[in-house]
C-alpha cells in the first residue's frame, strides 16, 4: 500500500499541519477503476476516504493521496458532449476571450485538456493551442482530432518548455482538473512561467460551499485530492504572485467556479465579484469547523436514507438501475452498501465503460441502448448533475410509469406526474 498511497501530513496550500478530521466515509476503491469481467481481480485494493480541513487557509482535502500515475495515466472519464457542457465550454471561451483580450494568433494552454473539446472551441477561433494532459489514451484522441496535447503532467517544466518553444501564452486554463492536483505549486510554477506579463489563469473548480449545503457526499473521492473555496484559492495564488480578479459561477458538475487571476502587478481591475464571493464564504461560516461538520452529519444521514430507499424497493420486487455510471456514482453506490442485488447495472453513454463492472460494487455497465431492452422501474440517478437534461431527454421512460430516484440534496422520487402543490 505505501508506494500507491501517501497521507497527507501538511497542508499542499499553506504548509501548516493543523487539521480538522472532519469525517470518514470508509476505505473504497478507486471511483474509476473500472473491472473486466474476463479478468476479475479476487480483490480490489481499497482506501480510505477520510475528509479534513485545515485551520490555516480552510483547503478540505482527502488525507490519503493516491499516487497519480496510477489514477491518470488511462483514465475513462471523456469530457460530456452533453448539451448542458458544450453550452457551457461555449461560455468559458466567451468569459476568457473577454478578459484576457484574447487576439488570433494568440497562445492557450490548458491543462488537464482532456480529449481536447475545449481547447478545439479556441482553435476554431484562430487562436494557437496546446493541452497538456497525463491520460495517454485521452491526449491520443486529442492529437488525432488536430488539437496538439502533450502526454504528460503539467508542472514547472512543461510551463517552461512550452513558454520556449511557443512563446507566452494569454490563458492558461485548468477546467475541472486542479481538484486532482496534489503539487499545486509545481502546476503553479509552470502556469506562471509561460503566463504572458497582462495574460489569466483561469481554474475551474467544483465550489466547496456548493459541495456543503448541496450535500455533494458522492463527490468525495480519491481523484479529488482537494474542495477549494474563493478564500484558499486566494491564498494559494497569492504565494505565486497572482491575484483573482475575477470570479463566474457556474452549474455545471453540480455547481463550479470559475476563478480568473492576473499577475499582482498587471492592470486587471479587481472585480466586485471576488469581494462578494469571498464575504458570501464567511457569511456561510466556511471560516468556521460548524460548517464541515454539520455536513459531514447531513452527508450520513443521506447515506443512509438512500440505501434503505433502495432497499425497500429491490425488496418489494422493484427494479433499479443506475442511470450513468460517473466517478460519483460509482462512489455512492459504495458509500450506499449497494451492489448488483438492488441495482441491477448502469447504463452510461461513454463506449469505454461498457462492459465492464462498477468498482467495488461490480454492478455491470452497459450502453443505453442495451438498458433499453431492460428497464427498470426505478432510475438511480447518479448522474443527477445532468439532471433536467436527463429528465427531458427520458420523458418516454416516465411517461411509461417509470421514475428517477434523484439521490441528492435528500433523496427524491421524480415521476411524470407533476408534485402535488402543499395546501
Ligand atoms: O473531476 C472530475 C470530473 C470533472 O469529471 C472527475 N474526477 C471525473 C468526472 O466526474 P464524473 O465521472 O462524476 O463526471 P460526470 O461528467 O458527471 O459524468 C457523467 C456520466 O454520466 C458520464 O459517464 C456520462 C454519463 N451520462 C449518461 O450516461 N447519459 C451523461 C449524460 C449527460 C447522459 O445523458
Ligand atoms: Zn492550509
Amino acid at each position: 500500500m505505501q508506494d500507491i498511497v501517501r497521507r497527507l501530513d501538511t497542508c499542499r496550500v499553506c504548509g501548516r499541519d493543523d487539521w480538522l478530521e472532519v469525517t470518514s466515509f470508509g476505505s473504497v476503491p478507486l471511483a474509476n477503476g473500472f473491472l473486466d469481467p474476463a479478468d476479475l481481480p479476487a480483490e480490489e485494493p481499497a482506501y480510505p476516504v477520510d475528509v479534513i480541513v485545515c485551520r490555516g487557509c480552510r483547503l478540505m482535502a482527502v488525507r490519503h493521496v493516491i499516487r497519480p500515475d496510477v489514477l491518470f495515466r488511462h483514465y475513462v472519464y471523456v469530457t460530456s458532449e452533453s448539451d448542458q457542457m458544450t453550452g457551457h465550454m461555449r461560455r468559458i471561451v466567451g468569459w476568457c476571450t473577454r478578459r484576457a483580450a484574447l487576439a488570433p494568433g494568440e497562445l492557450v494552454v490548458e491543462l488537464g485538456s482532456n480529449i481536447g473539446l475545449q481547447l478545439g472551441l479556441f482553435q476554431e477561433q484562430g487562436q494557437r493551442v496546446v493541452g497538456v494532459d497525463p491520460a495517454e489514451n485521452l491526449a491520443a484522441i486529442a492529437n488525432a482530432r488536430g488539437v496538439r496535447t502533450l502526454p504528460e503532467f503539467f508542472g514547472g517544466d512543461q510551463g517552461r518548455r512550452i513558454h520556449a518553444e511557443q512563446g507566452e501564452a494569454k490563458l492558461v486554463l485548468g477546467r475541472q482538473c486542479f481538484a486532482h492536483i496534489d503539487d499545486v505549486h509545481n502546476v503553479l510554477d509552470g502556469a506562471t512561467a509561460v503566463l504572458a506579463p497582462d495574460g489569466l489563469v483561469a481554474i475551474e473548480v467544483p465550489y466547496l460551499l456548493d459541495l456543503l449545503e448541496e450535500n455533494q457526499f458522492d463527490t468525495i473521492y480519491h481523484e479529488h485530492l482537494s474542495y477549494y473555496s474563493v478564500t484558499t484559492l486566494g491564498h494559494l495564488f497569492q504565494r505565486h504572485g497572482l491575484r483573482i480578479v475575477d470570479v463566474e459561477r457556474a452549474a455545471v458538475h453540480g455547481g463550479s467556479i470559475v476563478v480568473f487571476a492576473a499577475r499582482e502587478g498587471s492592470d486587471h481591475p479587481t472585480r466586485p465579484s471576488v469581494g462578494q464571493l469571498l464575504s458570501l464564504e464567511r457569511q456561510r461560516g466556511l471560516d468556521t469547523d460548524a460548517a464541515y461538520l454539520e455536513f459531514a452529519e447531513r452527508a450520513h444521514q443521506v447515506i443512509t436514507e438512500i440505501g434503505d430507499l433502495v432497499r425497500d424497493l429491490a425488496a418489494r420486487g422493484l427494479t433499479v438501475a443506475g442511470y450513468g455510471a460517473p466517478s460519483k456514482g460509482t462512489t455512492l453506490l459504495q458509500f450506499c452498501g449497494l451492489g448488483p442485488a438492488e441495482v441491477r447495472f448502469c447504463s452510461d453513454t461513454t463506449s469505454l465503460k461498457h462492459g465492464r463492472l462498477l468498482p467495488g460494487t461490480r454492478i455491470p455497465c452497459c450502453s443505453p441502448e442495451q438498458a433499453r431492452a431492460q428497464e427498470p422501474d426505478y432510475y438511480l440517478l447518479l448522474a443527477w448533475n445532468y439532471a433536467e437534461e436527463i429528465i427531458g431527454k427520458e420523458r418516454d421512460f416516465l411517461s411509461r410509469g417509470g421514475r428517477f430516484i434523484i439521490p441528492i440534496p435528500q433523496p427524491r422520487v421524480v415521476t411524470a406526474e407533476p408534485v402535488p402543490a402543499v395546501a
